[in-house]
């Protein structure tokens, strides 16, 4: 490529008005949350119907948007490659998941997804050609919802898919490799969809905050500094069922009870220290009666902080209040880790681009660290990362239906894209 980063025809022609990339990026959002298991309420977990429609519209948006290769890789993996004005260059990734939590909002994952593709469009629609390929990746699984684990997308594209995965059941005792199969996906073919770090700038993910910070302090965008560490724990308590209407109160070993405890134990020692948050989204009595004092009981665990050693020191400390609820009450239990993920800085040069852009846009730079995990966490080990937080509405509330965003932030997040692949590009023009 010679002389400026953008190329061919239509690249001297005028950008689309203001508000128009951010209307498109709300269209998309509104139509893909059309793709729903629940009926009034969006959930879309790994290869369910809702899933595989998600990621054809995905797919068809991608070609419609001018990217010059589109596929669903063998792992569900939504990828869209924009090429570059000349032969042998390299890519910057760009992406986030399109699964969701059961009842969750329409922008946690996919903005990620969809700014950069209404970015591309405007580039394609320019006729203008980076120093470098962009490639936009929606994620299957992030949110790890229908098989308890995380990451199974991001995995996958950075070569460490845990094919033990595979064997793992969902709630109706249907494997991950049965369901992908049924799904049309190719369990036997996962390691194709890995990429190759050596032709990789890095991995940038823009994403909306899902808390309130931004919100508060009356900002649009923040450059994100480190992604939390998570350790997340699957409990089984064993205690002893009987009788709800004889078995008298002393003599019981009521598995729901130590459940209970465990739960209020969780809250109090993460309660009062900074960052630090504790949190049992999962409590059930697996086959549980009304007249019934519950034989078992499963509670999961999710202890996050910007330091391991405080995250950590709570989990040490869990364990042997669960030690002592078990034995005052004459239950067993069985703690399966699920998830360890340290936390995770981004890269300095990446992420001082994105308050770069933030400044061009008019907007003040600022930084904040990410409590939620992404995707960027399994990117990090592979290339440089970086992520750009964009304000939730609501209070900041996501994983829920009321997640929200505005159309003026939609369109600064696909404006701070494409801003950023400009820079990206002038610095490849350079190497
Ligand atoms: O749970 C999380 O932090 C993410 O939203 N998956
Ligand atoms: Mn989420
Ligand atoms: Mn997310």
């Amino acid at each position: 490529m010679s002389g400026g980063h953008a190329t061919g025809p239509g690249a001297q022609g005028a950008g689309t008005p203001p508000g128009e990339l951010g209307a498109r990026v709300m269209g998309w959002a509104d139509e893909l949350a059309g793709a729903t298991e629940t009926p009034g309420a969006l959930t879309v977990t790994f290869c369910s119907e809702a899933h595989a429609a998600a990621a054809g519209t995905l797919l068809g948006w991608m070609r419609d948007s001018g990217f010059d290769e589109a596929h669903i890789d063998p792992v569900g993996n939504v990828v869209g490659r924009y090429r570059a004005g000349r032969a042998g260059a390299r890519q910057l990734l760009t992406g986030s998941h399109y699964d969701t939590v059961r009842d969750g909002g329409r922008y946690d994952g996919r903005l990620g997804i969809l700014a950069p593709m209404a970015a591309v469009g405007e580039l394609s629609r320019r006729g203008e050609r980076l120093a470098h390929d962009v490639v936009v990746i929606g994620f299957s699984d992030e949110e790890g919802v229908r098989f308890g684990s995380t990451f199974l997308g991001s995995s996958a594209v950075v070569g460490r898919f845990d094919r033990r995965l595979l064997e793992r059941r969902d709630g109706s005792g249907v494997s991950m490799r049965e369901a992908m199969l049924a799904a049309g996906l190719s369990p036997e073919r996962i390691g194709e969809a890995a990429m190759s770090a050596t032709d990789t700038i890095g991995y940038v993910e823009i994403h909306i905050e899902q808390g309130p910070v931004l919100l508060e302090r009356r900002l649009a965008l923040g450059a994100v500094t480190a992604i939390n560490g998570a350790v997340r724990l699957m409990i089984e308590l064993h205690g002893e069922s009987g009788h709800a209407g004889t078995t008298p109160m002393p003599v019981r070993h009521d598995a729901a009870c130590a459940a209970a405890e465990l739960v209020l134990q969780v809250e109090a020692r993460c309660a009062g220290v900074p960052g630090l948050v504790g949190t049992c989204g999962i409590l059930e009595t697996p086959g549980g009666s009304v007249n019934v004092i519950p034989g078992r009981c499963r509670v999961s665990v999710d202890v996050r902080a910007p330091d391991d050693a405080v995250r950590d020191a709570a989990l040490a400390d869990i364990r042997a209040g669960l030690e002592a609820i078990a034995a005052r009450r004459g239950v067993r239990f069985d703690v399966e880790r699920i998830l360890e993920a340290g936390a995770t800085a981004v890269d300095p040069a990446l992420k001082a681009l994105w308050l770069d852009v933030i400044r061009e846009l008019g907007q003040p730079p600022f930084e904040l660290a990410s409590g939620a995990g992404h995707d960027a966490i399994c990117l990090a080990g592979f290339c440089p990362m970086a992520m750009l937080f964009v304000r939730c509405g609501n209070g900041g509330v996501s994983h829920s239906p009321d997640e929200t965003m505005t159309a003026e932030d939609a369109d600064l997040a696909a404006r701070a894209f494409l801003a950023y692949v400009r820079h990206t590009s002038r610095r490849e023009e350079g190497r």
